[in-house]
């Protein structure tokens, strides 16, 4: 065995070579997930040297050891300058062996690791295996032959597909691709060692010598304004998309020099850095200082009070990880709706087919149901569910309490209530936490997880815990009204409406943030989610609202008129046949409001719009982060980016504030303090980083 690391990196050994004959293996051994750092590189141009000179050997397997196979290029290494070997030369050089070479594909080969697998002369890949070129999510395209090897390997129209999506796919589809030639049984190491010595004295198949044929040029011209729609503002999808297309008209040497230029423009991008941003702040987020170390308690039974439609979630979520789950309902009838509406989400995933049938039968089995919260008394973790109300949920908080046994978690899914007066009703407050689910819940990934002052460090761990089995991103906050997320959406819509009382539509708002990068402006998003919810909150909060508040009324007339939202047919638009239509009587409203108010009205360009909503955004995160409520830049990122569809192209608020500069921002925020009074005041941490000259993040 040769290990072939670099003298610079001696003791790394992250390339070794078994060159046994007539197959030599080339292992990559770099963990955690097998990158391909300058001393893989470089460990790898070694190997392949090494193979081509000795005659013993007459064909390759490329394997990885670990968890993985490589998963693309080292992610730390884009912020400083490229160092040689670069990848594409050294891919070129497994392409250009002389023996034939074999991609042993085990767990996933991402990005630069799909790019060594395509350049390989055959693929085999386990059965669980996944391949793609996700270079997309980072800001980037692939940058060592992905554009143009794979529309050579799978076609055009394919490639389009997973170069602008980024989407993995797993063996069995690659397959049908012709994106990997076998399918390992038992043993991928053995098998794809016999298959490259099947291949021995037959004609080698390079990728890069494939044709691509390419597409009509119209349908090439839609395909490409449809990525680039679906981008919603990223620019790299659009930019894969145009390389792929060019691999039918360019030689393989060309379109790599093409496709090489566009990866080093956008590796030094906004863009990229700030989905390289978000990538690290997404993993970075579960380790808390402070709780990341405690013990977690074991958990593995789960109840869920309430079957509505966060409970259903809720519970598809934990029986979709493995764990045992019991709903419970307070009658039969309610509990049978509950039941329903879980077989009927598991029902609609089979149909699409991501889910096969014997699995849904599995996850119905490991739910239960019952009728009142005394079955629940062997349970771990119960997660509340119920009608949004202090009352009730103290009610039944208490009753929990009761029949609980000592250690028993109680957590409770409030998107708005004070934690602590919950945690009061019982005899265990340390117990008490807060697990935040977003809808629906067995989709969205965010989870806040909410603590009080009186929350046991292990019982944040424990939900610290549940997050990662549930594959979801924890953030750890500690209570206020509307903990993170709801407490900045509810800030920036008081700034959208205020936009429709000085002159702006519904749609305008709406078209001004959806050109942002958000999927939906908030109107829309409103119209989607019921205007009922959040009219019941703002009748409770009334006595308590600062009569100073600026308060635009328009939601509240649109309530009274029984207007919704789509489940009405009606709310901020008028839907026709499901499409969102401007309302004349919404128009109308607005217009009634801006009198009320003595404003006149004045078209509002969307930079306006944008800068001001920003600005809301902003102000209001580093409200969260001056009083402690989150502990890091970081944690606000997140939970607007995976909780409210900030677009992860500008990083979250914070990430982006510190690239636009706060005192813009700042400026902003000033001149509508004056304008919209009590609630708009500065955040002291955005004047003083501001006046200082520091940034969100180092
Ligand atoms: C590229 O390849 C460009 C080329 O086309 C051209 C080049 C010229 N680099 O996610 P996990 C770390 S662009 C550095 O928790 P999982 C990660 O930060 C790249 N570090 O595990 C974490 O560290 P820590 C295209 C990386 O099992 C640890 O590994 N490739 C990289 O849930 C474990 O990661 C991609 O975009 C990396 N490339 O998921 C793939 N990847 O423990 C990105 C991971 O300190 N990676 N780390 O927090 C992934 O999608 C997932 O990590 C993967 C494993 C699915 C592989």
């Amino acid at each position: 065995m040769t290990d072939l690391s670099s003298p610079s990196q001696a003791g790394a050994g992250p390339v070794r070579l078994v060159a046994a004959s007539p197959v030599a293996v080339i292992e990559i051994d770099n963990p955690p997930v097998n990158a391909t750092s300058q001393a893989v590189r470089a460990g790898l141009l070694a190997a392949i040297h090494e193979v081509e000179r000795d005659a013993e050997v007459e064909a390759v397997v490329i394997a990885c050891a670990g968890r993985t196979f490589v998963a693309g290029a080292d992610i730390r290494e884009f912020g400083q300058p490229p160092r040689e070997p670069h990848l594409p030369d050294v891919i070129n050089a497994i392409e250009a062996c002389s023996k034939p070479v074999v991609g042993a594909v085990h767990g996933t080969a991402l990005g630069g690791g799909c790019e060594i697998a395509l350049a390989c002369h055959a693929r085999i890949a386990d059965a669980g295996a996944g391949l793609g070129l996700p270079e997309v999510k980072l800001g980037l395209v692939p940058g060592a032959g992905g554009t143009q090897r794979l529309p050579r390997l799978i076609g055009v129209e394919a490639a389009l597909d997973l170069v602008s999506s980024g989407r993995t796919v797993k063996a069995a589809e690659a397959l049908r691709l012709g994106l990997v030639d076998r399918i390992a049984g038992q043993d991928l190491r053995q098998e794809a060692i016999d298959f490259a010595r099947e291949l021995i004295g037959k004609p080698i198949r390079r990728t890069g010598a494939l044709p691509a044929n390419g597409m009509e040029a119209e349908a090439a011209a839609k395909k490409l304004l449809e990525i680039r729609r679906k981008a919603r503002g990223a620019e790299a999808p659009g930019k894969a998309a145009e390389l792929v297309l060019l691999a039918a008209s360019l030689p393989l040497k060309e379109g790599m020099a093409r496709e090489r230029e566009t990866f080093l423009e956008l590796r030094s991008s906004d863009q990229s850095a700030a989905l390289r941003h978000a990538f690290f702040a997404e993993r970075e987020v579960a380790r808390v200082p402070g709780f990341d170390s405690a013990e977690p308690r074991p958990v593995q039974r789960i109840g869920v009070v309430g079957a509505g439609t966060m409970g259903s979630g809720i519970a598809i979520a934990f029986a979709d990880a493995g764990f045992e789950v019991k709903v419970v309902e307070t009658s039969e009838q309610a509990l049978a709706a509950g039941q329903a509406r879980i077989a009927d989400i598991y029902e609609k995933q089979v149909a699409s087919g991501r889910l096969t049938a014997a699995a849904r039968d599995e996850r119905l089995g490991a739910i239960r149901y019952g009728v009142g919260v005394d079955t629940l008394a062997d349970r771990d973790l119960v997660v509340e569910a119920v009608f949004e109300d202090l009352e009730v949920k103290r009610a039944l908080f208490r009753e929990l309490d009761a029949i609980l046994r000592p250690g028993t978690i109680l957590a409770t899914n409030t998107s708005y209530l004070d934690i602590s007066l919950i945690a009061d009703a019982t005899s265990r407050p340390a117990e008490v936490v807060g697990l935040h689910f977003f809808s629906p819940a067995h989709v969205m990934k965010l989870l806040e997880i909410v603590r009080t002052d009186r929350t046991a460090a292990d019982v944040v761990a424990t939900g610290l815990a549940i997050a990662r089995r549930l594959r979801k991103i924890p953030v750890v906050c500690r209570v206020c009204d509307g903990f993170v997320g709801n407490r900045i959406l509810s800030r920036y819509r008081q700034q959208a409406e205020y936009l429709l009382e000085e002159g702006a539509l519904p749609h305008e708002v709406d078209a001004a943030l959806e050109a942002f990068g958000f999927p939906m402006g908030p109107f829309a998003v409103s119209d989607m989610a019921g205007l009922d919810i959040a009219w019941a909150r703002r009748k409770r909060l009334a006595p308590t609202r600062d009569p100073r508040e600026r308060y635009v009324d328009v939601a509240d007339r649109l309530c009274e008129a029984g207007r919704f939202g789509r489940k009405t047919g009606a709310g901020w638009y008028r839907y026709e046949g499901g499409r969102r239509e401007i309302d004349p009587v919404v128009t109308a409203l607005v217009e009634e409001a801006s009198q009320r108010r003595g404003l006149r009205r004045r078209p509002i360009p969307p930079e306006e719009i944008q800068a001001r909503i920003r600005a809301a955004i902003v102000n209001e995160a580093c409200k969260i982060l001056d009083e402690g409520i989150v502990e890091r830049p970081l944690d606000v990122d997140v939970v607007m980016m995976h909780g409210y569809a900030y677009p992860a192209w500008r990083g979250g608020p914070l990430f982006e504030a510190d690239r636009i500069g706060l005192q813009p921002i700042l400026d902003q925020v000033m001149e509508r303090a004056g304008k919209d009074g009590p609630g708009w005041e500065p955040a002291a941490g955005l004047v003083s980083r501001a006046a200082s000259g520091a940034r969100f993040y180092p």
